[in-house]
């Protein structure tokens, strides 16, 4: 029985948009502070046979029949996730973050309950009560934010909402917040009225990972995360909790909200997740954050404004209002000269969530490329003179090929065709 039809000689119009997206990721810089590379050997796990087998359940407790080597997989990935980051309990099935998210929120509190999370103008993610997400239309959501003096997370707002609304679950993590989070101060606040906490640490699970960001593990009552952005794994979520809350998360991500879960993805978490537990994975990390610090550095110099001052972590978070620029138009300038980034709202924005007056930039994917510190001057060039000539499409040009040629120093993927 041939496994491909007839004659079978590839699939040209396929390959064609796989080979495109292979030269696109090679021949720009990748600056969205959510994405990376994963290592030849990850995107090899994530191809593997595992595609193929249904294992609903978990190890040992199936409704499947041959998923004994399933069973084998997932109880390694979810000892190399406890171990990691120290946790009691791992559920490696979450399709992706917000599916996790759900999985936590549902393991915790009911429908129509109040929860407390991050505005995410402020840069909480869609997941922590926005309206259009299930979160919003679920929960009863409520939001802190950011001071409007510092730009640094309002502690005393999230106790004070926290005595006012008493919220069920308050949630602390974001997506475009440059700065560590001091999650005693929440877990204060979620004791103070009775609260669960949850911690998204999706943007900073790298970092968590080596001891360069605090770990949230010992202060949450569940930590959730992807798997693909400073943690370097395929794309895909991570769940942790106390033991006492094990059978609630795993009961809400399967049967609860998910069916099979993705074999051949949870494979490639794993080797991401042994790929972080090896003793060199913090010298990358130490890169990410010496290379956003640098990149901040010249940004300000340039003259642009950083949210909060500056950054602590793999993103910076540009103001564009004192240039007179939107985020849209940043992003539109940036990608003809080849670089890919993402406008972002800024805390307390006018503009709509399709405009926005901000620029999110991250080290992560460069840094995995093998930049350092002299490379991001140049990248940081790079940015600000498209910035400068936003309406000058043959100058971005010149830059896009500038920025061609300056990345075929940082080879990537040179053995694949797509
Ligand atoms: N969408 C992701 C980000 O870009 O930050 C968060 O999940």
């Amino acid at each position: 029985m041939p496994l491909s039809p007839k004659n079978f000689q590839g699939d040209p119009s396929l390959e064609a948009i796989l080979t495109r997206e292979l030269g696109r990721q090679r021949d720009k810089l990748e600056m969205i502070a959510s994405e990376n590379f994963v290592s030849e050997y990850i995107l090899r796990i994530a191809a593997s046979v595992f595609t193929n087998k249904y294992a609903e359940g978990y190890p040992n407790c199936r409704y499947y029949g041959g998923c004994e080597y399933a069973d084998e997989l997932e109880l390694l990935a979810q000892s190399r996730a406890r171990k990691l980051f120290n946790a009691e309990h791992a559920n490696v099935q979450s399709h992706c973050g917000s599916s996790a998210n759900m999985a936590a929120y549902f393991a915790l509190v009911a429908p129509g309950d109040p929860i407390l999370g991050m505005d995410m103008a402020h840069g909480g993610h869609l997941t922590h009560g926005a309206s259009v997400s299930f979160a919003g239309r679920i929960f009863k959501p409520h939001f802190y934010g950011v001071r409007a003096d510092t730009e640094i997370i309002d502690y005393d707002e999230v106790l004070r909402l926290a005595e006012e609304i008493k919220p069920k679950l308050i949630v602390a993590g974001a997506s475009s917040y440059p700065r560590v989070i001091d999650f005693a101060k929440f877990r204060l606040a979620a004791d103070r009225v009775g609260a669960a906490l949850v911690v998204d640490m999706a943007h900073f699970a790298g970092l968590v990972a080596t001891g360069l960001y605090p770990s949230p593990v010992p202060y949450a009552d569940i930590v959730t995360s992807t798997t693909h952005k400073t943690l370097r794994g395929p794309r895909g979520g991570l769940i942790l909790s106390k033991k006492s809350f094990a059978k609630a998360v795993d009961d809400q991500v399967f049967p609860g909200i998910q069916g099979g879960p993705l074999m051949h993805i949870i494979a490639a978490k794993c080797a991401a997740l042994g790929e972080a537990l090896e003793p060199d994975f913090i010298d990358y990390q130490r890169q990410v954050l010496k290379n956003c610090a640098r990149l901040a550095t010249r940004m300000a110099d340039a003259g642009y404004r950083l949210v909060s001052g500056g950054t602590d972590t793999h993103l910076i978070l540009v103001d564009l209002r004192p240039k007179n620029m939107t985020g849209r138009q940043a992003e539109e300038a940036l990608d003809k000269a080849g670089i890919t980034a993402n406008k972002n709202s800024i805390p307390f924005d006018k503009e709509r969530y399709t405009v926005t007056s901000g620029l999110r930039l991250g080290s992560a994917a460069l840094t995995t490329r093998g930049l350092a510190e002299s490379d991001f001057d140049e990248v940081a060039d790079f940015i600000v003179s498209a910035l400068q000539n936003l309406d000058n499409d043959a100058f971005l040009k010149k830059i896009r090929e500038r920025v061609k040629t300056f990345t075929q120093k940082f080879p990537l993927y040179p053995n694949l065709d797509f």
